[in-house]
């Protein structure tokens, strides 16, 4: 009966709820926003498109506290770096790390910086970064020339990296697999997700495994990494000098966890494959205007890649994209590319509004 249950509990955030998986202890300072326990959202426009009785889900990690899956990471790492007493991070971003390294960090009263490419960073990710207290340092550059800088600043300075090269980021992104199991009672299928560093990828088969061995799951799924076309170095073998596509979170060309993704490919019997930046753009709005679902162009390769794919997807499967980001992020894009009808510069009055409704 309503009003007899407690409908709303309180969520710790994730390393509280996954404490015995994470490499905490009590004496680990837990800095948190109560990232983690996303929803699973069911995306039946998707799951039409590949019929055959196929189940589609979307893990909507956009809903993190800074609109991101880099919560997940970050909740870990900056946890962990002021356990070891560092005052300052730093951390190269495509944005969304930064925005997390930048909320984590002040509230764990340290200072952050941030390196980004000048000019390619999502309007609202740069107004986190700025908003949440980091000093932005935009260089003329892309992500990988700004990550080889932060890496060698923080080997010659004492300031700690966060970028995913940083072993706590994965651990703490692992959960977002636990949260689909647990959500699922079991492992899709397919799990589709975009790729730039290749860390979430790499985190998500840390988590899936880690639950099997402990039987909380009887089966992996075959992992599906999709990149954009103009930036796909794990699909064409080799990096990319001059990463483009309109996906700006996965610009990236010199993927840091090259060697880990290629090791999840093979275990898991997955796959990568390049996504067109027409494609991403057609699923956006598919999510958009049919889901009910916002996310960023980046996020919206996993179901771009899955609709690629659908001739391949066994009747019957569940398969699970991951959503890494919410569409606030990048609100220019939505403007830019949308099939609304958007009446503007009208007369306000009664007859002209209802003139163009079509009365
Ligand atoms: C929305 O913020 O690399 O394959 O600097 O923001 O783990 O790199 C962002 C990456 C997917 C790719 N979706 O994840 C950064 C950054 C979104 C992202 C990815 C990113 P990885």
């Amino acid at each position: 009966m309503l009003g007899t249950k407690r409908v709303h509990q309180d969520w710790p955030g994730l390393i509280e709820a996954y404490r015995r998986w994470l490499p905490v202890s009590s004496a680990t300072p837990v800095i948190t926003l109560r990232e983690g326990a996303t929803p699973l959202i069911p995306a039946p426009c998707v799951a039409e498109r590949i019929g055959k009785g196929v189940r589609v889900f979307l893990k909507y990690d956009g809903l993190n506290p800074t609109g991101s899956f880099k919560d997940r990471g970050m909740t870990m790492a900056i946890s962990k770096a002021r356990e070891a007493g560092s005052e300052a991070v730093i951390c190269a971003s495509t944005g969304n790390t930064s925005a997390a390294a930048a909320a984590y960090a002040r509230r764990g009263g340290m200072r952050a910086f941030v390196l980004i490419p000048d000019g390619y960073v999502a309007q609202g990710k740069l107004a986190q970064a700025l908003l949440y207290g980091a000093e932005v340092i935009a260089i003329k550059g892309n992500f990988d020339k700004a990550l080889a800088i932060v890496q060698e600043v923080a080997n010659q300075y004492p300031i700690t990296l966060v970028n995913s090269v940083n072993p706590y980021r994965l651990q703490g992104q692992k959960t977002a697999a636990f949260e689909v199991i647990d959500a699922l009672g079991e492992a899709p299928d397919w799990l589709c997700i975009p790729v730039g560093n290749a860390g979430n990828i790499s985190a998500y088969w840390m988590g899936f495994n880690e639950y099997r061995q402990a039987g909380r799951s009887r089966r992996l799924p075959r992992m599906m990494g999709f990149q954009a076309a103009g930036s796909a170095p794990l699909v064409l073998g080799h990096s990319v000098e001059h990463p483009d596509t309109i996906a700006t979170a996965i610009r990236i060309g010199n993927p840091v966890n090259r060697d880990n993704a290629l090791r999840v490919r093979s275990e898991s019997n997955g796959d990568f494959m390049a996504v067109t930046d027409a494609e991403i753009i057609e699923a956006y709005k598919l999510l958009g205007s049919g889901e009910g679902v916002f996310c960023e162009p980046a996020s919206a390769a996993s179901v771009a890649g899955l609709l690629k794919r659908r001739d391949e997807v066994p009747a019957g499967a569940t398969v699970v994209c991951v959503l890494t980001g919410n569409g606030l992020k990048d609100p220019s894009t939505a403007i830019e590319h949308n099939d609304a009808r958007f009446h503007t510069g009208l007369e306000a009055d009664t007859a002209t509004v209802a003139r163009v409704m079509g009365f």
